[in-house]
């Protein structure tokens, strides 16, 4: 469905005098307020194609009414969010759990909704059907020379299926790994790994980057063949310049200091950008800054100081995408909150006086760089923020149009009741 630009402006008429006041007294203690205001308007996040269900976990899932039931459908959602919110411009492709069939129809319709095709995504974690090898364990690191050439084989045509949408950058995450000591020759793993990963950075075309995605554990819960930043640095060194270590913030062992990463990964040119959730103990998936939302202003704060310090563009020279799904929340009303909250974090770190930082640094002054940050992060920005989305034409409060007009309903009336995405 197509949400009727007139409801937005509605609901913005009702909002606009009391968010002008907010922003007037947000605004009138920053001296470079324009300038931000152009930054977050130009920051766009992809949405995962997997994302628009209900997620489950292994115990159960519970699918929602609505859901999109095809690549079509999944398009439409997303242009329902960037509709609303201006912030959500691009879309993720799993392949096989979204195969273009019609690649041309498909780039018109996402066109139609301004929607960019981010990096494509592919599978080897799970066997699909009709397929011949299988991946019960594992697939580049696998010991069969076969089992390994389809997976290669795999990742190629999920490159030359992002070609004919227009993506630039194939992701790959690799559920490799083992759940026993002594199940694999960590050597022999890691050499199949790298060889397969070689073969597929060969088929990449040029202006293409390869995204290596880590992973601390699950579903292999004794070791991971790329398991942490360490080991997909290492990988994506050795491969060469159009490689880059993708961060999921779900995968790390607890309490792991994710902003330290992210800061040398990018002095080495390494980040290729991001995978946005929240979590308490795993992989968790829950709706960005629902947990930690002060880790995610540190994360932002340095990549803000970092993409600054190499003259780098925030919006396109790093990969931003949620990577989050799960049972209880209905999943565009999740998006709508992930993005406020990535937004949200993007404008505080913009907020950061990193002159004043740096001097509190060189004298060793840590009470003084505390409040440096704490100061930012203290600031509430949501109508910095929301003026962005006005002025891109969105909404002043996404979520109450979303709720007011009853969007849910319509997709259920339009789509059933029972309805169950494709992905996860
Ligand atoms: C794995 O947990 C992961 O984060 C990878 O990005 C997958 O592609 C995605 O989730 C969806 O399963
Ligand atoms: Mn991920």
């Amino acid at each position: 469905m197509l949400l009727n630009k007139r409801l937005i402006e509605e609901s913005n008429d009702q909002l606009l005098s009391s968010h002008q006041k907010g922003y007037h007294y947000v605004s009138s203690s920053i001296d470079n307020v324009v300038e931000i205001i152009q930054k977050l308007v130009d920051f766009q996040v992809a949405i995962p194609s997997w994302a628009l269900g209900t997620g489950g976990t292994r115990f159960g899932r519970f699918s929602g009414g609505g859901e999109p039931g095809n690549l079509e459908e999944k398009i439409e959602d997303i242009g329902l969010l960037h509709a609303l919110n201006k912030s959500s411009g691009a879309i993720s492709l799993h392949i096989p759990w979204d195969i273009p069939n019609d690649p041309e129809a498909i780039r018109k319709l996402a066109a139609m909704h301004e929607l960019k095709f981010d990096a494509v995504n592919s599978n080897t974690f799970q066997d699909q059907a009709g397929q011949e090898h299988s991946y019960k364990f594992g697939s580049l690191q696998h010991m069969d020379r076969a089992v390994r050439k389809q997976a290669i084989d795999h990742n190629i045509e999920v490159i030359r299926q992002g070609e004919a949408l227009g993506s630039k950058a194939l992701t790959v995450w690799l559920s490799d790994g083992s759940c026993f000591p002594g199940q694999l020759n960590f050597r022999t793993a890691w050499q199949n790994t790298y060889e397969g990963l070689q073969e597929i950075y060969a088929a990449l075309p040029q202006d293409w980057k390869i995204f290596v995605e880590y992973k601390a554990f699950e579903p292999n819960f004794y070791s991971m063949s790329v398991g942490d930043w360490g080991q997909s640095y290492l990988y994506t060194s050795k491969l060469g310049s159009q490689a880059y270590t993708l961060v999921d913030l779900g995968h790390h062992l607890p309490n792991a200091n994710i902003e330290q990463i992210v800061s040398l990964l990018m002095m080495e040119k390494k980040l290729a950008g991001f995978h946005f959730n929240d979590s308490k103990y795993g992989d968790d998936d829950l709706t960005v800054g629902s947990i930690n939302p002060y880790q995610l202003f540190l994360i932002f704060n340095e990549l803000v100081e970092g993409m600054d310090a190499q003259g780098m563009n925030h919006a396109t020279d790093l990969a931003w995408m949620i990577d989050a799904s799960h049972n209880v929340k209905d999943p565009l009303e999740d998006l709508l909150q992930s993005i406020e909250a990535i937004m949200i974090a993007y404008a505080q770190a913009l907020l950061v006086d990193t002159t004043a930082l740096k001097e509190a640094q060189a004298i060793n002054d840590v009470v003084r760089a505390q409040e440096i940050l704490q100061q930012a992060y203290r600031t509430d920005v949501r109508h910095l923020v929301a003026e962005a989305r006005f002025k891109a034409g969105g909404a002043l409060n996404p979520l109450q149009v979303f709720r007011s007009q009853g969007v849910r309903n319509l997709l259920i009336k339009e789509r059933g009741p029972q309805t169950v995405a494709t992905g996860l």
